[in-house]
């Protein structure tokens, strides 16, 4: 597939505007869509969609083709395995696939002690495991998790997500035992580092909640959802040590994070921290659905047996597809390139934040880079900008994300399969958007 941006309609497509069209009279309002444009075919860096567009992907399907769309790896393992059988349920007749997944992510995941891996279909549901298996181990119930976080849509995730609209709006009652403690954001918490944020949460949780009580604390190392906010050095290492003292099972949703996105192979090697209990999904498959929980054996061991499982959960296709990933990610030292993928991007986010100064922050890891937005001379979030820069992005054929508690964040998720050039281009087309952003939003200032 050609590896270069090229438009041949308006964005959207016809075809695409006809899908739209059967999309509004027979998919459920409820599921949004970012871009009004169909895909087609995709692989390296590009997006293809139904009226021949080649779209630039900054993107990755929200982090899940970590290793490019239709990676060869992934294709090869997947045909080979879906000729062979396509489901049994682990549960009822076992196969080698899972075994082997979970032998992988014993290896690969932080901690070199004896661990233990159960297998299932989303982030939510991994996550919602690692809470069950927390509680059954220390015969607590309460949850801790932090400001901005998004752990998912379920009912019990639904309570661990930090942000109403639009996960919770109208969704409620949520399940119990669900506390927030404040996290370290070091854009917006003056000079508090890593260790007195730590402080300030144990404190919450002490007070608010009380160590006998608490069975798991849930983080994400970098958060995604709620900003790819990168807590201050010191402040996950602290969190841990703390539930390490006190029994509580220190989880690390690593579900946006993992498999090298963030120029490690998992976001909690970079301070060296090693989670109880560690959360996968997303890249882990290359997008087959599949997701993980993996950790200590004792406290994975601690459900009886039959308390855990699914239908799905480790099917045997998404774990040929895992296999492959991972096999891939090693291969092609996918963690060097998600390095490179940063240098490149925060240089050049870099000099885009010295002349705009609405660029207020510039942060993230890896492939896993964005920039957060407010208004001129301020710190005050500005939804707005993102939402007309995206559109304009995605005008000009380039797929960008925005998050946020603020919805302030644009984000950027570019598989690692992506060339040099093409980041590039679309840098360059996001530079241009704020320039012509900036130009038209001072004239209307000037305007009488
Ligand atoms: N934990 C850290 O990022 C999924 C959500 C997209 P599922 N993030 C993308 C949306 O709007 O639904 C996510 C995550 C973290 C858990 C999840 C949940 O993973 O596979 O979407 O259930």
């Amino acid at each position: 597939m050609a590896q270069v941006r090229r438009l041949v309609t308006d964005l959207p497509g016809p075809r695409s505007q006809e899908l739209m069209v059967r999309k509004t009279d027979a998919v459920a309002a409820g599921v949004g869509t970012t871009m009004p444009v169909f895909a087609a075919r995709a692989a390296g860096g590009v997006v293809v969609d139904v009226d021949g567009n080649h779209l630039i992907d900054l993107g990755s399907g929200i982090a899940v083709t970590t290793v490019g769309n239709s990676a060869p790896r992934v294709v090869a393992a997947v045909q080979e395995q879906v000729a062979a059988f396509t489901h049994t349920c682990f549960m009822v007749t076992p196969y080698d696939a899972y075994v082997s997944v979970a032998e992988a992510l014993n290896r690969v995941t932080p901690g070199d002690h004896e661990k233990r891996t159960a297998l299932f279909n989303s982030g939510a549901e991994a996550v919602e495991n690692a809470v069950k298996i927390a509680r059954a181990h220390t015969g607590r119930d309460a949850v801790v998790v932090f400001d901005h976080a998004y752990h998912g849509r379920t009912n019990l995730t639904m309570a661990m997500t930090a942000k109403n609209m639009p996960y919770k709006h109208g969704f409620g009652p949520f399940a119990p035992e669900v506390y927030r403690a404040p996290l370290s954001y070091p854009y917006r918490d003056g000079d508090l580092d890593g260790a007195a944020a730590a402080a300030r949460a144990v404190d919450v949780i002490e007070k608010q909640v009380g160590a006998e009580n608490l069975a798991a604390v849930v983080i994400e190392p970098i958060q995604g959802e709620g900003g790819f906010i990168e807590p201050a050095t010191g402040f996950l290492p602290a969190l841990a040590e703390w539930c390490r003292s006190h029994g509580v099972v220190f989880v690390a949703d690593e579900v946006q994070t993992g498999f090298a996105r963030t120029g490690d192979l998992f976001a909690c090697d970079r301070e060296g921290v090693v989670p109880d209990l560690i959360v996968t999904a997303k890249g882990i498959a290359g997008g087959l659905p599949l997701s993980a929980v993996t950790g200590r054996a004792e406290i994975m061991d601690a459900p009886h047996v039959g308390g855990l499982g699914g239908t799905y959960g480790g099917n045997p296709i998404a774990c040929a597809a895992a296999l492959a990933a991972i096999e891939t990610i090693e291969a092609d030292d996918l963690v060097g390139r998600a390095r490179q993928v940063e240098e490149l991007m925060k240089a050049r986010l870099g000099e885009l934040q010295a002349a705009d100064d609405r660029v207020g922050d510039v942060r993230g890891r890896g492939a896993m880079i964005a920039v957060e937005l407010v208004r001129s001379g301020t710190q005050e979030p500005d939804a707005d900008l993102a939402k007309r820069i995206a559109a304009t992005a995605h005008r000009a054929g380039v797929i960008v994300l925005t998050c946020g508690t603020y919805g302030n964040v644009l984000r950027f998720l570019p598989p690692l399969s992506i060339s040099d050039e093409l980041l590039t281009e679309a840098l360059d087309l996001l530079t241009e958007a704020f320039a012509a952003d900036r130009a038209a939003t001072s004239q209307e200032a000037v305007a009488p």
